[in-house]
């Protein structure tokens, strides 16, 4: 208990029949509970809905064969990596089970996911073999598990990360196949943002007559490439990954393709770009998916853009731990630059409670406080539970701080707070349903 506060002698904007929070106990509890029943936009992962078959993965194979986990499994077994990838999806899972959760303890992160899974369907946590799990998996109906998943993770929308030049997905997008309403689409730009010279073929085939030196012709292609698939997949925002050393302005082929073709379309479009930042391609080549690293990036360039560009806005996430307190500052400096969640090896409780912090202590309530990255369905039930954990942890000190300041909050205003946090700040940038 903090002192006694005016609670409404004078006039008070805070609504008459909503009394003010004053008691920690009671704070914590309604913290907890609108940190636990908000429902969330989940504004970034890799999953994709039923509609593109075998894409959308989810089960305890797929769970299994996260490639956070198989990094983590080759520092505790010995093994060939080119020996793994020959091995069946079946067997690389029932390697990893035995590695990292039957002959180890699953305290990591990623494996720790795991265990909040099995526990979410009151499946065996501590099984010696994955008979039970498959079993359970293999029986559910899939159109059900999906709805039930949304649910147990109370996340009303994802966006998935959409890729023009991929042939499986391009087929259903030109089927105009129609896509169950929950998922939305992000226009993912790597391959022509970071791979131009293998884009340009595949571009190509496609109609586009674009050529590896960028000239007039090659831009205006571009264009029409961007305008062709933001029409056909009615995407929410364009988004690219880049590297530690990215630079802007820089002299180099995505400078240009950013000045004349994305930074443009996404101006004309009315779309975000969204920028994540820092990640370093292929460190260990052999590990393939899971071979990728981090390294500090340079927020300047991120500063110049959105000083450049004030009519696009920018949500940016940076991979390296030491670029989060550089990016809130840079966000107070540009209102079109929105942070957001807590990006890959930063999925972690220490540094989401670390990152959190001092997102609330600069940027208040302006910032997305997560996304989940999730790749195979189910995950979306662990990286939101642990996440709320962490998130609610970090929003009872800072309400507990104002309250020994001074200033009590109802619980609409927590409501609120978090619902921006977990939704509205990314709906008031994007044309989603409900958007103003
Ligand atoms: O977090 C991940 O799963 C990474 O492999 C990447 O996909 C990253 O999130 C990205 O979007 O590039
Ligand atoms: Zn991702």
């Amino acid at each position: 208990m903090v002192g006694m506060m005016d609670s409404g002698s004078r006039a008070s904007f805070t609504e008459k029949l909503e009394p003010l929070l004053t008691d920690e106990v009671e704070l914590r509890r309604h913290v907890e509970k609108a940190v636990e029943e908000t429902q969330v936009i989940d504004m970034h992962t890799h999953l994709f809905s039923i509609e593109f078959g075998k894409m959308a993965l989810f089960g305890i194979d797929d769970l299994l064969t996260y490639h956070y986990l198989i990094a983590e499994m080759f520092r505790s077994v010995e093994l060939k990596p080119e020996r793994f990838w020959r091995m069946s999806k079946r067997e690389q899972a029932d390697l990893i089970w035995r590695t990292l959760f039957v002959e180890n303890s699953p305290l990591s992160e990623a494996a720790r996911g795991i265990v909040t899974i099995l526990k979410a369907f009151g499946l065996s946590t501590n099984a010696a073999t994955l008979d039970e799990a498959r079993e359970f998996f293999a029986t559910q109906d899939v159109a059900k598990h999906f709805d039930r998943v949304f649910e147990m993770a109370r996340v009303k929308a994802v966006v998935m990360t959409n890729d023009p030049l991929d042939a499986r997905e391009a087929h259903v997008w030109e089927n105009g196949v129609r896509i169950d309403a929950r998922f939305h689409a992000a226009l993912r730009l790597d391959r022509v943002l970071n791979d131009w010279t293998n884009a340009v073929p595949k571009l190509a085939e496609r109609g586009y007559a674009v050529e590896t030196a960028i000239d007039a012709k090659t831009v205006a292609e571009v264009r029409r490439f961007l305008d062709d698939w933001i029409t056909r997949m009615r995407p929410l925002y364009m988004a690219v990954s880049l590297p530690d050393d990215f630079r802007f302005p820089s002299d180099d082929v995505r400078d240009r393709l950013l000045r004349e073709a994305v930074l443009p379309t996404a101006r004309a479009a009315g779309l975000p770009l969204s920028l994540m930042i820092g990640v370093r391609r292929g460190v260990n080549p052999a590990l393939r998916i899971a071979g990728d690293g981090v390294g500090r990036a340079d927020v300047k360039a991120v500063e110049r853009m959105c000083a450049e560009n004030p009519d696009v806005r920018f949500f940016v996430t940076f991979l390296s731990r030491e670029n989060q307190h550089e990016l809130c500052v840079a966000a107070r400096k540009f209102s079109n630059l929105m942070p957001f969640g807590c990006w890959w090896f930063l999925n972690n409780p220490s540094i989401v409670a670390e990152i959190t912090r001092e997102r609330i202590e600069l940027l208040g309530t302006s910032f997305i406080a997560q996304h989940s990255d999730a790749r195979i369905l189910e995950q979306l039930i662990y990286k939101w539970k642990h996440s709320r954990r962490v998130i609610a942890d970090a929003l009872v000190e800072a309400y507990t701080r104002l309250l020994a300041s001074g200033r009590a909050v109802t619980a609409r205003e927590i409501e609120r707070d978090v619902a921006r946090l977990f939704s509205e700040n990314f709906r008031r940038w994007v044309a989603i349903e409900g958007a103003p």
